[in-house]
């Protein structure tokens, strides 16, 4: 029965904004996850990795998306479930993306295991509050803030920010930059929508709205994924073009 709903689940109503930033977070991942599996012949072999990686978050979101979409359109409730599945599997590729990209430099794997353990931390402790432990939400906010805190300290501070200002490409260095800065800014959305969560510090903002017809929190989600997923993949496409443009001319050799 939920199968059969969930592909026929029929009308888009004109006012149901929530549904439209499913409906277009749906198709604007799948078309990214086109564009990184095409663009991905042409860059050179050591890129190849990061691109795919970029289309693997990309089509990991657009299969979830059309899942959410079904059940938002159906019963007018948050897909949390199938959110923080996405989340468990598309955080920690982001994370790899960081690693594929500074390995190179010389990054270690401790490197990367601190960034997947400050995920893992945020997520977890971030769905226990937003599903299991609701009346706790804002204890288990402040947890799952300290597992983000622990991904910023490590890109900004840690051992993968030496690594990336020791590097001698000019485009790994910029890339990189970009990319630790949506992992501050472009992230911070999320816990902004949580905050708007029943019971948390920012749902007097939205104290008005109708949840039955409307839901804040994953309008804020739909709207983060859509750059963080994406705009991320996008700036991994252009330090791969680059690379690859820089590799054909010999500036690498010219440069080391
Ligand atoms: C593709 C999905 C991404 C990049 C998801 C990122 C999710 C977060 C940065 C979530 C963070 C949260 C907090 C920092 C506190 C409140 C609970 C969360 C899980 C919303």
């Amino acid at each position: 029965m939920l199968n059969l709903t969930i592909f026929l689940d029929g009308i888009l109503a004109a006012g149901d904004y929530i549904g439209f930033t499913f409906f277009t977070g749906y198709m604007s991942m799948l078309a990214a996850s086109i564009f990184f599996l095409v663009e991905r012949g042409t860059v050179s072999d050591k890129w190849k990795t990061s691109l795919l990686v970029s289309a693997l978050i990309t089509f990991i979101a657009a299969v979830h998306y059309f899942y959410m979409r079904g059940i938002w359109l159906e019963f007018k409730t948050s897909p949390t479930q199938f959110r923080y599945i996405d989340w468990t599997l598309t955080v920690p590729l982001m994370c790899i993306e960081y690693y594929l990209i500074l390995r190179p430099a010389g990054a270690s794997s401790g490197m990367l295991w601190r960034l997947l353990f400050g995920s893992i931390v945020m997520l977890v402790a971030g769905y226990l509050g937003e599903a299991v432990f609701i009346e706790q939400n804002i204890l288990w906010g402040v947890i799952s803030t300290a597992g983000w805190a622990l991904i910023i300290y490590e890109i900004y501070m840690g051992e993968a920010s030496k690594v990336a200002n020791a590097s001698n490409l000019a485009y790994v260095k910029t890339g990189y930059n970009v990319l630790r800065w949506f992992t501050l800014v472009g992230w911070a959305i999320y816990p902004i929508g949580y905050m708007m969560l029943p019971g948390n510090l920012l749902h007097g903002l939205v104290a008005g709205v109708d949840l039955t017809k409307s839901s804040p929190v994953d309008l804020a989600y739909n709207i983060a994924d859509a750059i963080n997923k994406i705009g991320f993949g996008l700036v991994v496409y252009t330090i791969a073009k680059n690379a690859t443009a820089a590799e054909k001319v010999g500036y690498e050799k010219a440069t080391a």
